[in-house]
This record gives structure tokens, C-alpha cells and sequence, in this order.
């Protein structure tokens, strides 16, 4: 089996009757959106929100019913990917450009849970290039303050055009190497002017599902 389908197929065994659902972008999250809607068609009921148009289309055609955010005072539970994580449950999230969606609906839920192939368990963060969520304004001086910082910022580009994201910013992805303290590295970012957000989840993940190439799931919590 698919090492992000048994991940997310685990997952998808903690959403339960009248729950509110964030469902989560990437490839991985894709698995259980699919999974929700198969729960859905067999008579499940929850009411959802998604982390980007992509998940929202996706959602629409497995029949989850989508509420607006203005219906919803939270959420119950959010089940979504991550582009690395560690044994504390930090991650590093962003590498499909939706980070910013994903951790507002991560943070009004009262639990996440991160579903993940093993390869992206690591002992520390950082090998995977943090995306950092930038507003287009003045963008040359934002990315020369992230450059002070040894970020080594490179803005992303989708064929040959700057990429934007869903709220119309840039990602600028930064390479710090080795990432020793986490959580000091996003109040940093996040106090910079020009810097909406960054990839960085510290304290948001309350348990992760790690597929296992044996077949077996982990469980961390
Ligand atoms: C989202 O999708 C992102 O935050 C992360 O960048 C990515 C993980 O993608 P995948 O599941 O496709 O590896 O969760």
C-alpha cells in the first residue's frame, strides 16, 4: 500500500460523527479527503472546511459538505500533511504554498493530527527549504532582511512566473540549513516586517501518523 494512503487511511479513523473537519493540501492529505468522502457516502456526518481551492474542489467532488468559516466557531479536528517533521511534533510545512490557510485552520482546531510517509521524519528540521509566506510590497527589501538572517531566500517561481499563493503573496524559500531551535527561529520571522507567515508549526500538532514502509503505522504523540 501507498506509504500516504495508510498514513492518512489511520488518520481518518479518528473522525467521528458531528465533527467539524480542516481538511488539510498536498498529496498525502489528498488520501484522506478521499477516505472522508467514502465515510461521508456511508452515512458519516461532519461539516468541513479546506486549506486551499485545491482541497475545496477536491472535497466538493467526494460530496464532504463544505461550511463557510463564518458558520464555524472552530473546528474539532484537522488532518493534513507536512513536508517534514520531528519528534516533537515541530514541522515544516509549505512545500505546496497553502501554509499560511493551513495553520489558521490548524490553530482553531482543538486537535491536528500530521499524516506523513517516513521520509519525512527527521531528526531535525531544515533540510527541506522553509517557505516563507512574503507580501509582494517592497519584496527585494524583505528577502535582503531574510538574507541577513542567513536564510539564504530564494523567491518561487512556477514556470518562469513568480509563484502566488491562494491570499496573493509570495513564497520566498529559505535555506538555514540545519534548524537547532525552532521555535526561536519563527518569532524571529514572524517579527520581520514584509513576512506574513512562515512554515514553521511549533506546538500545533497534538499527534502525527507516520506510514512505514513494513506496512505499519506509527503514532506520535
Ligand atoms: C501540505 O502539503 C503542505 O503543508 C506540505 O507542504 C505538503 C505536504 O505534501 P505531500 O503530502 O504532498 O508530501 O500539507
Amino acid at each position: 500500500m501507498n506509504l500516504k494512503q495508510l498514513a492518512a487511511e489511520k488518520a481518518v479513523e479518528y473522525v467521528k460523527d458531528g465533527m467539524r473537519i480542516g481538511l488539510g493540501t498536498g498529496s498525502t492529505a489528498y488520501w484522506a479527503i478521499r477516505k472522508i468522502g467514502e465515510r461521508v457516502r456511508e452515512g458519516l456526518e461532519i461539516q468541513a472546511v479546506a486549506t486551499s481551492k485545491a482541497s475545496e474542489k477536491l472535497a466538493q467532488e467526494h460530496g464532504i459538505p463544505l461550511i463557510p468559516f463564518a458558520k464555524l466557531d472552530g473546528l474539532d479536528l484537522t488532518i493534513d500533511g507536512a513536508d517534514e517533521l520531528d519528534s516533537e511534533l515541530h514541522l515544516i510545512k509549505g512545500g505546496g504554498g497553502a501554509l499560511l490557510r493551513e495553520k489558521i485552520v490548524a490553530f482553531h482546531s482543538k486537535e491536528m493530527i500530521v499524516i506523513a510517509d517516513e521520509s519525512k521524519l527527521v531528526d531535525k528540521l531544515g533540510s527541506f527549504p522553509l517557505p516563507v509566506e512574503i507580501i509582494p510590497f517592497a519584496n527585494e527589501w524583505t528577502l535582503a532582511s531574510l538574507d541577513e538572517i542567513s536564510a539564504n531566500p530564494m523567491l518561487r517561481t512556477e514556470e518562469d512566473h513568480i509563484f502566488v499563493t491562494d491570499n496573493g503573496n509570495y513564497i520566498a524559500d529559505c535555506r538555514f540549513g540545519s534548524i537547532d531551535n525552532p521555535a526561536e527561529l519563527h518569532r524571529k520571522l514572524l517579527a520581520m516586517p514584509g513576512v506574513v507567515d512562515n512554515g514553521l508549526f511549533i506546538g500545533l500538532a497534538a499527534r502525527a501518523i507516520i506510514g512505514r514502509k513494513d506496512g505499519t503505522v506509527t503514532v506520535l504523540e
